[in-house]
């Protein structure tokens, strides 16, 4: 990208510009979805502002666990769980609310009910806030069944049934990535102007990359596919060089440097946890559809990610997701194995 140039551009395309284009593609469409996706982004903000503050309200001590009206504060991910929540429903256009704060989903009452799933991780990596390390909202958008009678059946959908996906990562600078099924755009907000303006169009993952993120530390309990894999990343046989290993362990920024500058994600099955760790509607799915835009791939060690049917809402699944031709490998792995067995 040429910076010089963008600092003077004066044609901006921001995320509401972008999807009214989008949208203009549709006749028959409402705006409904342009409505849905200002209310997630406004949610982004707010959460961004809220993040930025954290470190500072701390040190100037107003993080306790009283503020000076004597309420208590709210942790952070209590409360951006509960600004998407007021953002989602206050929309008019959701019907269904899976939230990773929430046990239950939440069913949006007539007359503030619409046609939209939202399911949502409202501040994924939150272990990492106090450190300052990047964290991010994640979300995926279905559309209900049947709007006067819908049910959970209408979420557990396998994650291809997705309309639309996104993250927005709080890190250095506030970036929203979002598809909606025809490829991946990366959104950076301009805190001058309040809006997300588009600086990173049709993102393609690299085919193959030189990076592999996993927690190492559960080494000792991973299957022998995953065992191999990243053995061979390591001390690669055929002659290329050994991949380079970065784990940040915040899913949105461990997968947003995934799309940018390839190589594989993974977080596997092993002894201790036989379904892995990350949660299928809002951490596997949403990253896995927008792998698959950008031409990467994602696969659990059984099968595609996205052909996955979730049977509870706050199931797990092993997820292997990045460059193409990396998790082809993986997948020739666990494919070898299956055939041992
Ligand atoms: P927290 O929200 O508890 O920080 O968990 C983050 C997360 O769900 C995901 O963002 C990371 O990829 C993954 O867990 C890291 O897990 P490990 O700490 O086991 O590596």
């Amino acid at each position: 990208m040429d910076h010089a140039a963008d600092a003077h551009r004066t044609d901006l395309m921001t995320i509401t510009r972008f999807v009214l284009n989008e949208q203009s593609k549709y006749p028959e469409s409402r705006g409904d979805f342009t409505i849905l996706l200002n209310h997630i982004v406004l949610g982004c903000k707010f959460v961004c502002s809220a993040v930025n503050k954290a470190g500072l309200a701390k040190l100037i001590g107003l993080a306790g666990e009283t503020n000076v009206q004597g309420e208590e504060q709210k942790k952070l991910d209590v409360l951006s769980n509960e600004v998407f929540i007021k953002a989602l429903v206050s929309s008019g256009r959701t019907c269904i609310l899976v939230s990773e704060e929430d046990e239950e989903a939440t069913f949006v009452e007539q007359p503030k009910r619409g046609r939209y799933c939202v399911v949502f991780d409202p501040l994924d990596g939150s272990s990492n806030i106090d450190c300052g390390v990047s964290i991010g909202t994640i979300f995926g958008i279905y559309m209900v069944n049947d709007s006067h009678e819908p049910t959970l059946d209408d979420v557990l959908q396998p994650g291809k049934n997705m309309l639309a996906a996104g993250y927005c990562m709080y890190g250095s600078s506030c970036t929203l990535v979002l598809s909606t099924g025809e490829g991946v755009n990366g959104f950076t907000l301009d805190p001058s102007l309040g809006e997300f303006i588009l600086t990173h169009p049709d993102i393609k993952i690299p085919k193959k990359g030189k990076i592999y993120s996993v927690n190492e530390g559960n080494a000792k309990n991973w299957d022998g596919p995953t065992a191999k894999y990243v053995e061979k990343c390591k001390f690669p046989k055929d002659g290329s060089s050994s991949k380079s290993l970065r784990y940040i362990g915040s899913m949105v920024a461990d997968v947003h440097r995934t799309l940018l500058y390839g190589g594989i994600f993974l977080y596997p099955a092993d002894k201790k946890s036989p379904n892995g760790k990350l949660r299928v509607l809002y951490e596997v799915f949403p990253m896995s559809f927008l792998m698959e835009q950008a031409g990467g791939q994602a696969f659990t060690g059984k099968q595609r990610a996205l052909d996955l049917v979730p049977n509870k809402i706050h199931e797990r699944s092993p997820i292997f997701l990045g460059s193409y031709d990396d998790v082809e490998e993986i997948k020739a792995l666990y494919a070898a194995e299956e055939k041992k067995e």
